[in-house]
């Protein structure tokens, strides 16, 4: 039987996080040196197999009869969920709903290619896999090691395990060391925001209000989520804390957020808009068959007609 003591304290992602600050872009190979130009991916990549087991941890459904009941309804989205899930995908609760369905998650990627994305929130890997496919280089993040195991087990079955860097880091520290590192620490290109929104009870009004003002009829009528439910840290303060890596964002948040709000992130900086600086955000609804799923917001270089920002 195998030690498990570790597996809860944070201190054990430590050295793996030191290793990955420690990175200069001395050690990095050819291409992510290549100039700016070259920096976005346009092929496919050869996937290479890998074995990771992490099927001790959580059970893998098969049939409706051994699911719970809080998960039923996930449960009947699988295959698009994960298509190979029959192949012993695993999610836990949180996994089964926060996973970006993967042509979902597919179509951000595609959006999303670059030499190195960060993927802080990564859960059970649906997104890290899709970047796998149009990334160089993908730092999976999450602060939860049973989590970060099942991510490295679906992408083991998806092929690409091998192409992606699972960090159990917590992002707020993560980003604050990455920050305080001198030049050179590897550069990351984009990061793709999906944090934990709250819970499944995201589009309860009770919760997530935009404002609690006079107008509360209206907004129970047409709830609006506010980026303050975000964990762990306000929304906009995440944003704030990830332009300082990036202003190649995509921002991956409820269907009912306050698009207030989401222009607001970049409002704050008008007076010293220049022609560098970005000043659109691109809001793409996340469609599967006639349900909107969620919103990605772009910024930056990802928006469209502003890709010499990138
Ligand atoms: P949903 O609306 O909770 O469920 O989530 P469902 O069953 O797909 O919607 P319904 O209209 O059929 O009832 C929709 C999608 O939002 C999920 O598939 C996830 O991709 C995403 N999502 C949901 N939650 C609660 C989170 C979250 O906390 N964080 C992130 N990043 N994504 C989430």
């Amino acid at each position: 039987m195998g030690k498990k003591s570790n597996l809860s304290g944070l201190h054990r992602f430590l050295p793996q996080l030191e290793e990955f600050l420690d990175k200069s872009t001395a050690s990095l190979p050819e291409q992510s040196l290549a100039p700016h130009t070259k920096k976005r991916k346009t092929g496919t990549l050869s996937l290479v197999s890998t074995t990771y087991d992490a099927s001790a941890l959580v059970p893998h459904y098969r049939t409706a009869d051994d699911v719970p009941e809080n998960l039923q309804k996930y449960f009947s989205q699988r295959k698009r969920y994960f298509s190979l899930y029959e192949q012993g995908c695993l999610l836990d609760e949180e996994g089964w709903y926060s996973v970006t369905p993967e042509s979902i998650a597919l179509q951000i990627a595609d959006r999303c290619r670059c030499d190195t994305i960060l993927d802080p929130f990564c859960g059970v890997g649906g997104n890290a896999i899709a970047f796998a496919k149009t990334c160089e280089h993908v730092i999976a993040l999450d602060i939860s090691p049973v989590r970060l195991a099942l991510a490295r087990h679906n992408a083991a079955i998806y092929g690409v395990a091998d192409r992606i860097e699972f960090i159990l880091a917590d992002y707020i520290s993560f980003a604050n060391a990455y920050l305080s590192r001198p030049h050179p620490t590897r550069k990351i290109d984009v990061v793709f925001l999906s944090p934990p929104w709250g819970g499944p009870g995201y589009l309860s009004p009770s919760d997530n209000l935009a404002s609690s003002d006079e107008h509360q009829d209206e907004l129970e009528a047409h709830p609006e989520y506010s980026l303050s439910s975000i964990k762990p840290i306000h929304g906009a303060d995440l944003f704030r804390l990830t332009k300082r890596i990036s202003n190649n964002i995509a921002y991956f948040l409820p269907k009912n957020t306050s698009l207030n709000e989401v222009s607001a992130l970049i409002e704050r900086n008008k007076t010293a808009v220049t022609d560098d600086e970005p000043h659109m955000i691109e809001v793409e609804e996340e469609w599967m068959g006639s349900k909107l799923k969620a919103l990605t917001c772009y910024f930056g270089g990802l928006v469209a007609g502003q890709e010499h920002l990138f």
